[in-house]
């Protein structure tokens, strides 16, 4: 019989539960579909160092036959970013089924916050959240990472919302749910390429000491759900706002024209922004995620000693 609900730990992780050192959730779908091979696969070790060499010890998170999983060795990593699409993407809804089968599945935000909650680890590092889509009034399509931010006890370190979404929506959803967003050393609401939006954050935070207090502070309080820290990507690889609008516009009348809906949407939209922007893209991803990982570590450190 298997043991629902139960999180794997890798050596490394469990003796850092153990004695209490501080832990960075990892996510998989920026893995397997995220980004390209083998880019993938050094962002991902990449990352694990970034934590590391700030004095936390990462837990990638992955759902590996059947199981939960944080912390994962070089192998299963590369076995995650080789396959890349291959490995089903799963959020919260198709957690169940990917268990039930003993399969694999790279964990998204919404996911990898329910992993990292099960674990007990509260601090989590990615890329980009999901949100409200552009056009979701006819759609519908709004990323299941909201609603678990309204309900699970995970801050995530990110750099905004990527302009594929409606950030100004994206923004709404999560005040209706609740859920704080930090500006992480400024006002304005990065997205993801650029470290601006035209909208702002609900507060901005000087240090990784200031995070931790309003961690401590909502959840000591009994509030439940998650904080979103907006990090924005450092300043010497952040693309051009005008020119992204342009690129995500053809990107969104080429998805439209396939009729690519859903799922698939993101990973799709992501790809075509690359493409169009010749590969400057997937350089700016990986330097705000390593840029996250290193704020999120700092995070950890401080959250631990409050
Ligand atoms: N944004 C990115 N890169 C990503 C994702 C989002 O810039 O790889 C992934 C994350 O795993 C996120 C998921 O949780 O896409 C959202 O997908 P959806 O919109 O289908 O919920
Ligand atoms: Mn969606």
């Amino acid at each position: 019989m298997m043991t629902y609900g139960k999180v794997l730990f890798s050596t490394e992780v469990d003796s850092a539960i153990k004695t209490k050192k501080p832990i960075v959730a990892l996510e998989s779908t920026i893995i397997s579909h995220g980004m390209p091979y083998p880019q993938n696969y050094e962002m991902a070790l990449d990352v694990e160092s970034k934590v590391r060499s700030a004095g936390a010890v990462p837990a990638t998170i992955a759902i590996i036959g059947g199981e939960l999983r944080a912390g994962l060795s070089t192998s299963e990593i590369e076995a995650f970013a080789k396959k890349g699409t291959q490995i089903t993407k799963v959020s919260r809804r198709d957690m169940p089924i990917v268990i039930a089968k003993k399969l694999d599945g790279a964990t998204t935000v919404a996911s990898t916050m329910i992993i990292a909650s099960l674990a007990g680890i509260p601090i989590f590092a990615t890329g980009g959240i999901g949100g409200v889509h552009r056009e979701a009034e006819t759609t519908m399509d709004i990323s299941a990472d909201l609603e678990e931010l309204a309900q699970t006890n995970v801050a995530v370190i990110s750099s905004g919302a990527k302009s594929i979404l409606d950030i100004g929506l994206t923004l709404e959803y999560l005040e209706t749910k609740g859920v704080p967003v930090l500006g992480y050393q400024t006002l304005d609401m990065p997205a993801f390429y650029t470290r601006e939006s035209g909208f702002k954050v609900d507060a901005r935070v000087e240090s990784a000491q200031e995070v931790a207090s309003i961690l401590h502070a909502k959840w000591k309080t009994g509030l439940k759900g998650g904080v979103v820290i907006a990090n924005p990507v450092p300043a010497a690889y952040s693309l051009d706002l005008k020119d992204m609008e342009c690129v995500i516009e053809n990107a969104l009348a080429e998805m439209k024209q396939k009729g690519i809906k859903g799922k698939d949407s993101t990973p799709f939209l992501l790809g075509k922004v690359k493409e169009l922007t010749a590969g400057k893209s997937l350089e700016t991803n990986i330097q705000l995620v390593l840029n996250n990982a290193r704020v999120a570590a700092e995070i950890a450190v401080a959250y631990s000693k409050q």
